[in-house]
């Protein structure tokens, strides 16, 4: 299905070089929105658009009506780059291909990354609308040896063995709870672990139950090759998830939801979610520029 892979040094300069003749950008911060949060970027000016298809060596979606685009512009004066749409281990990609973007995104002179998405609560605490600002993760493919660094390490980008304690920037985070208590989102703005699966399927009672014993606070099947790639090329990470559904951990509860409530809440916390990130953009790149 995905017959093209370009992976190799040249092929990550070879797209930057493509997108740097195109675009007067020069973005400092990268946002990865995860689904239905690609209006992020409409709030951009001077926005100039790709699709993924005319962008030489990017993966390209087959899922019809999945089309994705980077979108670069600016939030007040922070220029930025926005990716809708990506790639899931799921759909076939391999991990080289998920996480293409991101290398081009450091080689282009990034600095800073906001990862967004949905996931499913298993802190039995969190309520749906919740979002959880990631503190750390756990690699559940990667413990079976679907990590994105497996094979020969290119220096270019970072060390053999890179250090993860540290992989969600502590001082984004911190922004980002100001920010949040700012915005009056306090009341359900959480803290926690994610952890990543495969997928395509959902999760059984028993594995659910088998990710809060090892201390997962909401699960999904994105994100955490992006960010361990990120953090590996030495870029601040920042990661944002909105909590869409409550996985289920138990044999005998009837699941009463109510659904068309439940899709409400998210798409107005999916509305605050990007006001959220849109203030943050502006003030992490000026802590950026504090800290040279
Ligand atoms: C970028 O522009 C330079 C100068 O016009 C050109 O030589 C080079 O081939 C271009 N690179 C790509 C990848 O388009
Ligand atoms: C990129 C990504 O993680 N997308 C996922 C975001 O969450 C939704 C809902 O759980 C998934 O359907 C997407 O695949």
């Amino acid at each position: 299905m995905h017959t093209h892979i370009c992976c190799s040094f040249d092929d990550y300069k070879l797209t930057t070089e493509w997108l740097l003749n195109q675009t007067n950008h020069r973005p400092k911060v990268a946002v990865i929105c995860g689904s239905g949060l690609g209006l992020l970027a409409d709030g951009a000016t001077n926005k100039q658009t790709f699709r993924y298809q005319d962008i030489p060596n990017f993966p390209v979606s087959t899922v019809p009506g999945h089309e994705g685009c980077l979108v670069f512009g600016k939030i007040e004066d922070t220029s930025c780059v926005f990716m809708k749409g990506h790639f899931h281990l799921y759909e076939g990609y391999s991990l080289c291909q998920v996480t293409f973007p991101v290398r081009i995104f450091k080689l282009m002179g990034v600095e800073s990354v906001l990862v967004t998405n949905a996931s499913g609560g298993i802190c039995p605490d969190f309520k749906v609308g919740d979002i959880m600002i990631i503190k750390d993760h756990i690699n559940l493919p990667g413990f079976a040896g679907q990590h994105p660094l497996c094979g020969p390490n290119d220096e270019r980008f970072g060390i053999r063995f890179p250090c993860m304690s540290d992989a969600y920037s502590k001082d984004l985070r911190t922004l980002a709870l100001d920010v949040g208590s700012e915005l009056g989102c306090s009341h359900f703005l959480r803290s926690g672990v994610y952890c990543m699966v495969s997928g395509p399927n959902f999760e059984t009672i028993a594995e659910a139950r088998m990710l809060l014993t090892l201390g997962c606070d909401s699960v999904g099947m994105s994100m955490v090759p992006e960010v361990t790639v990120a953090k590996h090329s030495g870029l601040r990470v920042l990661g944002l998830t909105l909590i869409t559904n409550k996985v289920s951990l138990d044999y005998s509860r009837e699941e009463k939801v109510n659904h068309d409530e439940v899709l409400e809440i998210c798409k107005m916390r999916a509305e605050l979610l990007q006001k959220l990130v849109t203030t943050l953009i502006g003030r992490c790149q000026l802590q950026s520029i504090n800290r040279h």
